[in-house]
């Protein structure tokens, strides 16, 4: 095998074990960005559609969407569909009431003098055949509306789970519309349904999640929304992406001994295959700080940071921001290993493929890094 064989072959071996990794994580869903509402639909907002860091730690990741209902006629509202209709408006898909799971989290700011909580819309049909002789016209006999308004989150700064259950109370609305609709139960609705003649497989056609109205009754809400599932899709909304595993050039080089890193040497810290003039400082050892607050991400730090160490290189006194060559920076512990190259303004947080290295009897986690930046272990 010659030298350039023997390097593509790691390169695809690199990149094969790196989907594995990235596949093996384990996945939390999607995620639901500013810039990617993973399928989810916002319509009638009458108010800017805000994610943000927080507020205090949301269920899922780091992130949430928020919302503050200054005036009357203020709502924030997504939704997904499920199924297909065709030209005979004969459904095909749409989720089974039998086994349907919707659940959520809320947060109340403790500013917030309205302590509603967000409200779900569950639009289904009670025959999704739809036979002709149903009349297709709206009101909409076949078709209901059923919403799910959990009980008021206090607003005391605390993150909370809200389920549909069987006992549920919901409200129906046939034909869709209407307000405030019959109220029921989820389970009630099905066994004792209010058109019986009409039941036939029912179906969730869609989901939309609300806060604020087109009434005054939400004014004075300021709270956020995580963790959405909806039969068993998990959605976490968060303002920046999560760290993702990145494109890199696999290390053409057999990882020779570690060897430390010279200069102030980071205790809990390794690294090998680095040029000479390669410098580290301890940033955060064993989940305290101990230089530079405020040179790690908050949103890394709210994750737990086990360790992170800040790598640079300096010729004649001038910092180099590039190495020669891939090197490899080991942590002690066993967690989540993110990178921030130096080369980048501002450094982006990269999750790195890692392995798990034995040193001293102690587990390091370890990466291969093409630049000098900053390597943090975060818990998993
Ligand atoms: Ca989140």
């Amino acid at each position: 095998m010659t030298a350039s064989t023997r390097k593509k072959s790691l390169i695809i071996a690199l990149i094969i074990v790196a989907s594995l990794l990235f596949n093996i994580i384990p996945s939390l869903g999607a995620v639901v960005l500013p810039s990617d509402y993973q399928g989810l639909t916002f319509t009638d907002s009458t108010i800017p559609i805000v994610f943000a860091d927080g507020p205090a730690t949301p269920p899922l990741g780091t992130g949430s969407l928020t919302a503050t209902i200054a005036g009357a006629g203020q709502r924030v509202r997504f939704y997904e569909e499920y199924g297909t209709f065709d030209g005979s408006f004969n459904l095909t898909g749409g989720l089974d009431t039998n086994t349907f799971t919707l659940s959520y989290s809320t947060y109340t700011d403790p500013t917030a003098t309205n302590t509603n909580s967000w409200y779900a819309n569950i639009y289904l049909l009670l025959d999704s055949s739809f036979p002709a002789t149903h009349v297709f016209a709206g009101p909409i006999p076949n078709c209901f509306r059923l919403d799910f308004v959990p009980a008021d989150n206090p607003a005391d700064g605390t993150w909370r789970t809200y389920t549909l259950t069987g006992t549920s109370p919901v409200y129906a609305l046939a034909g869709c519309f209407g307000s405030p609709g019959t109220l029921t139960t989820w389970s009630a609705f099905f066994t004792t349904p209010p058109i019986s003649g009409l039941v036939n497989n029912p179906r969730v056609t869609a989901v939309a999640l609300n806060i604020g109205d087109s009434a005054s009754t939400y004014v004075g809400y300021v709270g956020a929304f995580d963790n959405l599932e909806i039969n068993g899709t998990v959605y976490d909304f968060e303002l920046t992406p999560p760290v993702a595993i990145p494109e890199v050039e696999a290390p053409a080089v057999a990882s020779p001994p570690v060897t430390g890193c010279i200069y102030k040497r980071a205790p809990g810290f390794e690294m090998s295959n680095q040029p000479d003039n390669t410098y580290c400082t301890s940033l955060i050892q064993d989940g305290a700080i101990v230089a530079y607050p405020g040179a790690i991400p908050e949103n890394l730090i709210r994750a737990g940071v086990i360790r992170a160490v800040d790598i640079f290189r300096l010729e004649g006194g001038r910092s180099i921001a590039t190495f020669p060559d891939y090197a490899q920076a080991c942590l002690l512990g066993d967690g989540r290993f993110i990178y921030m190259d130096a080369t980048q303004a501002p450094r982006q947080q990269v999750e790195m493929p890692t392995t798990l290295t034995e040193i001293s009897g102690s587990t390091y986690t370890c990466a291969w890094i093409p630049n000098p930046g900053t390597v943090i272990l975060i818990n998993k």
